[in-house]
């Protein structure tokens, strides 16, 4: 089932429509057309009211005025490139430079601050909604005029499937994600430090303090990010390993072991669960990297229903190419040809 609704209004008066899909299990979602948020996500248990498991908020204003993401599709690039500089088909173009000396998830204008073409596409099994966006050639630096659709489709198995679809006028690199946080013991539980995690990568790409890559590929064996088995995110959080202490916890891109460049199917990549709910939480990837954020510096950020969201609250498993991928030829390549069509999809499933 489908519910549509009016959330709030732009600063210049444009409406944003809220999307509540909800399957025949009782599992429902809210998705805005600002940025294609995921606002709220709705796991039900027999007696008790429903967990929510994202963080959020409960107004466009204050969507606008944050710089977190919160359960956003971020573009044209997620994470970073190294001093917004793109080389492609020897031609250099400088991107929008929105943190430190770096371009953050597509610049200042990003996917999450544009208000998407919705659509409904199923309202009964499987209930879908379509979001469609004309980046134009230039946006944010980015070559090439850049048609987009993400498709949510929130499945009787309890899977959200985010299908990525683009085509570009001239070559561009093409990065989309989610940026969801996960609290699986309910939005406003505190830290999720004591949560499970597992993530199937044998190597992460380790950064400089300004969480640009080094450009090499580490072994996870014997370090932090070592979670191919089930392991506390509190583990990792109070290690003294310099690469954690840089940005106060885990902000990482690990390569996913299953990542196949020739399939289009989603392949198991990472697991989370709380022992407080029993909810768990299932990412399956056709991308080739996992970006694992824990919000390290939230501060007492008023969130949803007048909750404050701080430090280590969230879980993001963002899919993604490797940060900085376009100055680094040795990552896998989001090069996206003039013309071609790009697709990527990831699931997550909740179980509970
Ligand atoms: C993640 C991180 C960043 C940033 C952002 C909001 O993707 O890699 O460091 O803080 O989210």
């Amino acid at each position: 089932m489908i519910t549509q609704s009016t959330f709030g209004e732009m600063p210049d008066g444009t409406v944003i429509e809220q999307f509540c899909l909800t399957n025949n299990q009782g599992v429902s979602l809210e998705i805005l057309s600002l940025g294609g948020i995921i606002r709220r996500w709705l796991i039900p248990h027999n007696a008790k009211p429903p967990t929510d498991i994202v963080l959020g908020f409960d107004s466009v204003q204050a969507y606008l005025s944050d710089d977190s993401y919160l359960g956003a599709l971020v573009g044209r690039y997620a994470n970073r490139i190294a001093e917004g500089k793109l080389c492609l088909e020897s031609k250099n173009y400088q991107l929008d430079i929105n943190q430190g000396d770096n371009c953050l998830h597509g610049g200042s204008q990003g996917f999450n601050n544009k208000v998407w073409q919705s659509t409904v596409l199923s309202r009964d099994e499987n209930p879908a909604i379509a979001l469609q966006l004309e980046s134009p050639d230039g946006d944010q630096g980015f070559p090439g005029a850049l048609s987009t659709k993400v498709i949510y489709t929130l499945t009787e198995s309890n899977r959200l499937k985010i299908e990525y679809f683009a085509t570009s006028k001239r070559t561009t690199v093409f990065n989309p994600t989610n940026h969801s946080y996960f609290n699986l013991s309910g939005h406003n539980s505190g830290s999720v430090n004591n949560q499970h995690i597992q993530v199937v990568a044998s190597y992460y790409t380790p950064t400089d303090a300004h969480a640009i890559p080094t450009g090499e590929l580490i072994k996870v064996e014997g370090t932090p990010f070592d979670f191919r088995k089930l392991s506390t995110i509190e583990q990792a959080l109070t290690s003294a390993h310099p690469q954690i202490q840089y940005g106060n916890g885990l902000d990482h891109n690990l390569c996913i072991d299953s990542y196949d460049p020739q399939s289009q199917e989603a392949k198991y990549a990472a697991k989370a669960t709380s022992e407080n709910t029993d909810i768990s939480l299932k990412v399956y990837t056709t991308m080739p990297g996992i970006q694992v954020f824990t919000a390290n510096h939230f501060d007492h950020k008023k969130g949803k229903q007048d909750s404050l969201y701080h430090a280590h609250q969230g879980l993001c498993f963002e899919t993604q190419f490797y940060p900085d991928s376009p100055n680094q030829p040795q990552f896998p390549s989001a090069t996206l040809k003039a013309g071609e069509a790009f697709y990527s999809v990831t699931e997550y499933e909740v179980l509970f």
